[in-house]
């Protein structure tokens, strides 16, 4: 087992990493920016190391000042979390040369997902379902058009670097193809700085339903079923669920089935999510895979009960998985508390917190680096905390969310609580009914 490990982030996830490896007798490094010396990771982890300046370039993304502090500290693995270096392939490489675990799986594995040309070509190889569109990469207007017509518009145009709906269009009709192609393409040049295009039928008002799933260095991989992850905002997840209330057993089975058989094609190493874009008709098609741990991964830790950090460096160190899948005992919902102003557009809305209260009881979890006096920096992710609630049913878990929002108290700054508490009193919601397209038709009343 690891003795030291550096956690290469910041916020909630730094602590959630911390707290385990408390508890499996790890020591902990926590790095950080001068924006962020007061914060708790810095508090509790055993060392800490200031990294530069507030600019995440500077800091959380400079890979020189992180192996830095890796060689001052000794440590001998890192933990990337969520978001900055966690799916960045020269990082992993990087700690693959100087011999120090990165917490996830290889390099490699990072790239092939991470290219979404080549993971789709990798799932069509091992029959895992994708959506009908072009065959690679669609080099030029000529070529679209002819792909388009063959699988019927809508269609959508995706940029092989892109990810999380970064770089996307939707075209309707040939008449709108060129001018459509040429944006995409210009905002993947400037985003990813490589403007590969491929095309695909636009599969409308889809469901978000990810799989969990966990591989150790043997070629073992287990799943541990979904999250219903539909409630989003522009490709902003706001609420998470499992399990999904539009799956039965039957097409979980199946699902569960196609992500080990996708993350299998890979030989994947770590904890990971296969997401899949779910259609009216019960048809699941692969869309990306997550070669992290992801923010909503505490959902699933709260209906099959395991540590999902500490099952993730365990694999990391070598140990191996049992050959068992697991399946939710319980329902849980997540919703994400953002220092946003959900009255004017989810404006961010950093600053002092002048008091802050959780909610508590029986069934209700928060994770969360913030406190009274803290001050949430302009910097960073807006995220401030996570709000878990678990039940037996899905109703009762509604019920119990709607309690804890009541008992959350955050002054000072805004936050989405109040969106959340409107959304868990909305019919649709509760009757479950809810599509990616949900959000668009939502109306947040004036408080
Ligand atoms: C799609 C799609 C419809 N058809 N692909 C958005 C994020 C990226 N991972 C892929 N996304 C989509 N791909 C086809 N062929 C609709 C979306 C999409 C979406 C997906 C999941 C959750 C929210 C979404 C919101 C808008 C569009």
């Amino acid at each position: 087992m690891f003795k030291k490990v550096l956690i290469a982030n910041r916020g909630e996830i730094a602590l959630r990493v911390i707290r385990t490896c408390k508890e499996m007798g790890i020591s902990t490094v926590a790095i950080y920016s001068t924006a962020d010396s007061e914060s708790l990771h810095v508090r509790f982890a055993d060392e800490a190391v200031c990294i530069g300046p507030p600019s995440s370039a500077e800091s959380y993304l400079s890979i020189p000042k992180i192996m830095a502090a890796v060689e001052i500290t000794n440590a001998d693995a890192v933990h990337p979390g969520y978001g900055f270096l966690a799916e960045n392939a020269g990082f992993a490489e990087v700690c693959e040369q100087y011999g120090i675990k990165f917490i996830g799986p290889t390099a490699e594995m990072i790239r092939t997902m991470g290219d979404k040309i080549t993971a789709k070509e990798t799932m069509i190889k091992a029959k895992v379902p994708v959506v009908p569109g072009s065959d690679g990469q669609v080099k030029s207007v000529k070529e679209g058009l002819k792909v388009a017509k063959k699988i019927g518009y809508p269609v959508i145009l995706k940029a092989t670097a892109g990810g999380g709906g970064k770089g996307m269009r939707i075209v309707n009709n040939e008449d709108e193809f060129a001018e459509q192609l040429e944006k995409a393409q210009i905002e993947a040049s400037a985003s990813f700085g490589n403007d590969a295009m491929y095309l695909e039928k636009f599969v409308e008002e889809p469901r978000h339903i990810e799989i969990q799933v966990i591989g150790d260095q043997y070629g073992r991989v287990v799943h541990l079923s979904e999250r219903d992850c539909s409630v989003q905002r522009r490709h902003q997840k706001l609420v998470e669920e499992s399990p999904s209330p539009f799956l039965d057993q039957k097409l979980r089975e199946k699902m569960g089935k196609a992500a080990i058989k996708a993350a299998k094609a890979i030989d994947y190493e770590g904890v990971g999510t296969v997401e899949f874009l779910v259609d009216k008709h019960r048809k699941f098609y692969f869309m990306e895979m997550n070669t992290r741990i992801q923010v909503e991964h505490t959902v699933t830790e709260e209906v099959i009960n395991r540590d999902l950090i500490k099952e993730q460096i365990k694999v990391a160190a070598g140990e191996k998985i049992s050959g068992k899948n697991y399946y939710p005992t319980l329902h849980a919902i997540e919703v994400r508390i953002n220092a946003e102003d959900p009255f004017h557009d989810f404006r961010p809305s950093p600053g002092h917190i002048s008091s802050f209260h959780s909610p508590k009881g029986h069934g209700v979890r928060v994770d969360t680096h913030a406190f009274a006096g803290y001050s949430v920096p302009p910097y960073y992710d807006s995220m401030i905390a996570k709000l878990i609630c678990t039940a037996e049913t899905r109703e009762e878990c509604i019920k119990k969310m709607q309690r804890a929002l009541d008992e959350f108290i955050i002054e000072g700054i805004k936050t989405t609580v109040p969106f959340h508490q409107q959304l868990m009193k909305d019919e649709r919601f509760k009757s479950g009914n809810i599509t990616t397209k949900f959000l668009e038709d939502f109306e947040l009343k004036p408080i």
